[in-house]
């Protein structure tokens, strides 16, 4: 058994894979082999007998850590173009480039799955997010019409695209979209629909919900979560920043979700379908939730700050996925809790290996990585820092309104409090320990009003 070089938890057999792979026929092509989707959806086609090829962009440093493993095919196939697993390099915003690669591979299946996919940093890099993703499939588009390729064509939508419209979201609610990234995957969402019309091509969208694995991006929220939990255990860090912890998600799992993509182009008429769990929950639930399977109370350590509030957000998204329920028999297996575990466990393994808390290539199930950090989260002294802005005054006060709200203490009173805590603490780095001992000494002031 080849494990996947990163550590990840989520091992695959590839070498199983190997043994059995017996050619179907068919050659599938996927932009952004290199990610978290295209990673396990190279595998799964593997596992199926495609011929798999996959696009990745040239980089200063390699970005082919999720796909290293599978390199192994090479031992038995070499690194020929008729392997059955090959690499070329193309970007998705190089026209000629993409014209190449399907020249040279005329694929039976196209999944355009590259991306910039992070919607936080669309706001900062609008143009390039519109060029890759709205434009980027326009061309993949027009050059299967132009060179009139056969080939069945996969488009990775989103529910990002339904922005403010309000949840349950499905196939036919209208799609409000709120970043340079919602709008450039509308304008896609569209453009393949238009060529499935116009021009007859086999022209799908999967419009999937947020889906997740320990091969997700680091800077994506939930895995922001697990990995900041796994190094607060192994002493790395002493807290973990975030954002907006009132937005609602419907996560699923990656895995699960690249097996829809594949359905989506079996199926016997080209359409759209939502993929979804049916289930939302806060940022706030899964912190929670996280922080709770190791025994630590996520308020010692975690910091909502400004920082990493977006211009503009989606506040809540909940997936109707009844028509790939229906039609494609979708049935989601791994739904937040055992995502979360999963998750979690994989980083905990991985940080505690490299922190030499475990021995290196451990192999137990994923219990036994949370009972580890059990024990070590039982001497931990939580140290939570705030740099005093308007914004994490706010956010501090909002638990403290609720308790004196509770105990019928006046709304003046409360905020006499906050002006008095703003004017000794504002622009200083304090720990919580420091705010609670200056609230008792202001709320010793106000006592006769309490
Ligand atoms: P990742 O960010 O993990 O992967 C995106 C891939 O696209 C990377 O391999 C990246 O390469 C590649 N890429 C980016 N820009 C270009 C370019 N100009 N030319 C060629 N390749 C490029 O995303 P996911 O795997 O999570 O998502 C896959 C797709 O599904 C994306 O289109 C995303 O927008 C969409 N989607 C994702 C959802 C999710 O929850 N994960 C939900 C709905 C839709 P590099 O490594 O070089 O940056
Ligand atoms: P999203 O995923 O924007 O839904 O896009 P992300 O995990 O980035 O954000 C989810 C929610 O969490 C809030 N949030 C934070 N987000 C990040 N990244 N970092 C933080 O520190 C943080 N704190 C709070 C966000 O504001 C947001 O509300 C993902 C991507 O995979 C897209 O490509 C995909 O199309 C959609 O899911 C469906």
């Amino acid at each position: 058994m080849v494990e996947l070089k990163n550590k990840m938890n989520d091992t695959i057999n590839i070498r199983e894979i190997i043994q059995n792979w017996k050619w179907n026929g068919k050659i599938a092509l996927i932009t952004g082999i290199g990610g978290q989707d295209g990673s396990y959806l190279a595998e799964f086609l593997l596992s199926k007998g495609y011929k798999v090829r996959g696009i990745i962009r040239r980089a200063s440093y390699p970005n082919t850590k999720r796909i290293d493993h599978i390199d192994v095919f090479d031992e038995k196939y070499g690194k020929t173009f008729d392997s059955p697993f090959f690499l070329l390099y193309a970007d998705l915003a190089d026209a000629i480039s993409l014209r190449n690669v399907l020249e040279k591979i005329r694929p039976d299946e196209l999944y355009n799955i590259g991306a910039q996919s992070h919607v936080g940093i669309s706001f900062e890099n609008p143009e390039s997010t519109i060029n890759y993703n709205a434009l980027g499939p326009l061309r993949i588009l027009d050059a299967i019409r132009d060179m009139k390729l056969n080939c069945r064509y996969y488009q990775a939508s989103s529910s990002e695209m339904f922005g403010i419209s309000p949840p349950p979201q499905n196939e036919e609610t209208i799609m409000l979209p709120q970043s340079p990234y919602g709008i450039a995957k509308l304008s896609a969402f569209h453009l393949t629909r238009m060529y499935r019309k116009a021009y007859g091509l086999f022209a799908c969208n999967g419009i999937l919900f947020n889906h997740e694995s320990p091969r997700r991006g680091v800077n994506f929220v939930t895995r922001k979560i697990t990995l900041g939990i796994a190094k607060i255990l192994s002493g790395e860090s002493e807290n973990l920043v975030l954002g907006n912890l009132d937005a609602m998600r419907d996560w699923g799992y990656s895995k699960e979700y690249v097996e829809m993509m594949w359905r989506i182009l079996q199926h016997d008429e080209p359409d759209d379908f939502v993929i979804s769990t049916k289930e939302t929950h806060t940022i706030r639930d899964f912190v929670e939730e996280a922080f709770n399977l190791v025994e630590l109370n996520w308020k010692d350590y975690v910091i909502s700050s400004s920082s990493y509030k977006r211009p503009a957000e989606v506040p809540a998204l909940l997936g109707d996925s009844s028509k790939a329920e229906r039609i494609l028999g979708w049935e989601p297996k791994v739904k937040f809790r055992e995502l979360l575990k999963l998750m979690l466990a994989s980083d905990i393994k991985e940080r505690f290996e490299m922190a030499g808390i475990i021995p290196l290539k451990t192999k137990e199930k994923d219990d036994f990585y949370l009972d580890k950090a059990k024990e070590i989260a039982k001497n931990l002294k939580p140290k939570l820092f705030y740099k005093i802005n308007t914004n994490e005054l706010n956010s501090i006060f909002q638990d403290l309104y609720m308790i004196l709200r509770d105990q019928n203490i006046s709304y003046e009173i409360i905020e006499k409090i906050k002006e008095e805590l703003a004017k000794k603490l504002m622009g200083k780095i304090v720990s919580k320990q420091d705010i609670e001992k200056e609230l008792k000494e202001i709320s010793l002031q106000y006592e006769n009003n309490l």
